[in-house]
C-alpha cells in the first residue's frame, strides 16, 4: 500500500479552509493509503506559542480529526514533537539545502510580514521541517491546500537532489494532490486573503466548532459587493466567487450549477441557503469535536499509539539515511 502523509498546526481552532483545503481529502484517501495524519506541532512553535493554549490546541487538533471522520483504527493519528526523527531528518535535509531554494518561498515572506529582520529562523528553515516529514516515511501522496503547493515542489527537490548526490533511489518524488474548487478558501471579510486561523477577526472564518446560529451569522456578515445577482468571477467577485466555491463544495454542484441555482433570487436567500448547507455538515463535528474533548485519556492514549507506530517506522528510515550519508 502506498503512503500518505498530511498535517496541521496545532495553532487554533480549525476551519473551514483546513476541512476542504485537506481533512475531506484525507477521509475519502485514507482507505486507499497507508495514513500518517500529524499534528505538527513543531511548525506551530515558529511563532510565539502560549504553552496552555498549545496544550490545549494539540489535544483539539487530535478530536477534530476524529470528529471530521478519520479513523483512528485504520490511520496514525500522532504529535510531530514525540517523533524525534522529524528534527534529526529536518538537520540532515538543512545541510543540504541551498539558501536560495528558501529565499524563493513564498509563505516566509508572508508571514514574515515587514519585520523580517526580527522573525525566528525555524520560521525560514520551515519548508525543510516540512520536507523532513514527508520525506521520513518515503511519503508517495501529501494531500494539502493549495497554499502548500510551492513548499510540496521544494520537498521533491530535496529528495531528488539527495538522491543524486548520493546515487541512490531511496526517496520517492512525493505527490502533492490538490483538487476541488476550494483548495483556497478565502476570508469572508476580504476575498484577497486566505482564511486563516491566525486571522484577529472571528468573522473571517467559520470553525469546525461553530453552531448553526454563529454560522449563519458570519455567513450573512460576509463581505459581498454592489453588483447585481451571482456570478462567478474570481477577479472583479472574489468575495462572491469565494461563497459559490464553498456552496459548490459542500452542495456537489457545479460553479455555474449554482449560479443558475441562484439567478433569479437574491444575495441574502443565497447566504441563507449556503448557511443552512454548510450548518448540516459543521454543526455535528462541532458537537463531536467537544464529546471527544470530555475525554483527554482515550486522545492522549491515542496520540501515544500512534506516535509509537510512526516511530517504528521514522527510526528504520533514519537509520538508513545514516548510513547513506556516512553518519554511521
Ligand atoms: N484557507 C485555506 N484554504 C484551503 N486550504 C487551507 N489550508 C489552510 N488554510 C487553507 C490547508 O490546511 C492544512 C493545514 O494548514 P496549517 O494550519 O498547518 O497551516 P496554514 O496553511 O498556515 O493555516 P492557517 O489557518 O493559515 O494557520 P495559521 O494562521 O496558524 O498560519 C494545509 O494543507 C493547508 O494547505
Amino acid at each position: 500500500m502506498s503512503r500518505l502523509f498530511s498535517g496541521i498546526q496545532p495553532t487554533g481552532n480549525l476551519h473551514l479552509g483546513n476541512y476542504l483545503g485537506a481533512i475531506r481529502h484525507w477521509i475519502t484517501l485514507q482507505s486507499q493509503y497507508e495514513s500518517l495524519f500529524c499534528i505538527v506541532d513543531l511548525h506551530a512553535i515558529t511563532v510565539p506559542q502560549e504553552p496552555e493554549e498549545l496544550r490545549k490546541h494539540i489535544r483539539e487538533t487530535a478530536a477534530t480529526y476524529i470528529a471530521c471522520g478519520i479513523d483512528p483504527h485504520k490511520t496514525t493519528i500522532f504529535q510531530q514533537s514525540q517523533v524525534a526523527e522529524h528534527s534529526e531528518l529536518a538537520w540532515i535535509l538543512q545541510c543540504m539545502t541551498p539558501m536560495g531554494w528558501l529565499n524563493r518561498m513564498t509563505q516566509f515572506k508572508e508571514k514574515a510580514g515587514k519585520d523580517r529582520e526580527r522573525a525566528f529562523s525555524a520560521l525560514f528553515t520551515y519548508p525543510v521541517l516540512m520536507a523532513a516529514d514527508i520525506l521520513l516515511y518515503k511519503t508517495q501522496i501529501v494531500p494539502v491546500g493549495d497554499d502548500q503547493k510551492q513548499h510540496l515542489e521544494l520537498a521533491r527537490d530535496i529528495a531528488g537532489s539527495f538522491n543524486q548526490r548520493f546515487g541512490v533511489d531511496f526517496f520517492p518524488l512525493p505527490e502533492p494532490y490538490i483538487q476541488g474548487e476550494t483548495t483556497r478558501v478565502m476570508s469572508l471579510r476580504d476575498g484577497s486573503k486566505k482564511m486563516s486561523k491566525s486571522d484577529p477577526s472571528d468573522y473571517s472564518r467559520i470553525h469546525l466548532t461553530d453552531d448553526a446560529d454563529t454560522i449563519l451569522q458570519k455567513i450573512k456578515k460576509a463581505k459581498s459587493d454592489a453588483v447585481q445577482g451571482l456570478s462567478y468571477d474570481q477577479d472583479a467577485r472574489p468575495e462572491a466567487s469565494n461563497l459559490i466555491n464553498l456552496y459548490a463544495a459542500f452542495s456537489g454542484l457545479s460553479r455555474d450549477g449554482v449560479v443558475e441555482k441562484y439567478a433569479s433570487s437574491g444575495f441574502s436567500v443565497f447566504k441563507s441557503d449556503l448557511a443552512e448547507l454548510v450548518s448540516e455538515y459543521v454543526a455535528p463535528i462541532g458537537v463531536e469535536i467537544n464529546k471527544l474533548l470530555q475525554d483527554p485519556p482515550y486522545l492522549d492514549q491515542l496520540l501515544k499509539k500512534g506516535a509509537d507506530t510512526a516511530s517504528a517506522i521514522a527510526q528504520k528510515h533514519l537509520s538508513e539515511i545514516k548510513q547513506i550519508v556516512g553518519l554511521t
